[in-house]
């Protein structure tokens, strides 16, 4: 039996992935800006300062090439990594360190897959290393046993949701509903209402805490959602979260190919 780490871990070479990450197409949407600016007829040290806010936030963003694959252990996050990177199954074993490897996106140049290992103790400083460099996160789910783990996979994505590098960059989030195959799993529709309710109990228990800490500090900073009513995905206005549904297993990762050509 081979140790999968070993078989996963940085499948390419450091060169071949920077190579592959330079020839990432330049968006030209700075081009309209450019002229509005121009029309405008505003002091030149303000457009000097536009100029260097622009490049530096085309930078960063052009250079965050990470998919971040997060989730709770078991959901599934390995084998869609291996069926994505290898085009096959990998036989799978908890791992406590991370897989990265080189997705090619036809016409959109190359994503940096992260499989980050979901187990409590390690999935943050992982998760930390990689936030930065994120574009998009998918947060995989196993829809068979969410009922179980419900409080536990509200409290990971409330963690990754609310962080305050992921608000800032405002990379693209994907809820992966994984294991559809199995007979007693449940849909998309049903787990995103399921996980609003539990986050909307989370985000009650958190805000106390929080307001009991903080005394009437910054509060609003950790408020995910919109005050006043029930918590909803839609309602967090930093972050475009969408739900979709795969079934690892049996190869089925079509709704995450479609998002990922759409980050990309
Ligand atoms: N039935 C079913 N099993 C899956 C699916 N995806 C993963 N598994 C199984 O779930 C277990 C955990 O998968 P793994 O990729 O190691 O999860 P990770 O801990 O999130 O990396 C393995 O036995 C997989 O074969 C799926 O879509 N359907
Ligand atoms: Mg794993």
């Amino acid at each position: 039996m081979v140790q999968q780490s070993s078989l996963l871990v940085n499948p390419v070479e450091p060169n071949e992935l920077d190579e592959k990450l330079r020839l990432i197409p330049q968006d030209d949407e700075d081009q309209g800006i450019n002229c509005v600016v121009w029309k405008a007829g505003l002091p030149s040290y303000l457009v000097i300062l536009f100029f260097i806010f622009l490049f530096v936030w085309r930078k960063g963003r052009v250079s965050r090439r990470g998919i971040c694959l997060v989730g709770l252990c078991e959901s599934g996050k390995t084998l869609i990594f291996s069926q994505l990177i290898y085009k096959k199954a990998v036989e799978s074993f908890t791992s406590m360190k991370e897989n990265v490897g080189v997705l090619d996106i036809a016409n959109k140049g190359a994503l940096k897959l992260i499989d980050i290992p979901g187990h409590e103790r390690v999935r943050q400083r992982f998760f930390d290393s990689y936030k930065n460099t994120a574009r998009g996160i998918v947060f995989v789910l196993d829809s068979f046993s969410l009922n179980k783990d419900i409080r536990d996979v509200a409290e990971y994505l409330y963690t990754i949701l609310s962080d305050p590098v992921v608000s800032s960059n405002r990379p693209q989030v994907l809820i992966l509903c994984n294991k559809q195959d199995h007979p007693l799993a449940k849909g998309p529709q049903v787990i995103q209402s399921v996980l609003e309710k539990e986050m909307n109990v989370l985000r009650n228990t958190q805000t106390n805490q929080l307001e009991a800490v903080a005394e009437g500090g910054n509060r609003k900073s950790f408020y995910l959602g919109q005050e006043g009513k029930n918590f909803e995905f839609a309602d967090i206005r930093s972050l475009r979260v969408e739900f979709a549904a795969s079934s690892a297993q049996t190869e089925d990762l079509e709704n995450l190919k479609k998002w990922l050509q759409s980050v990309a």
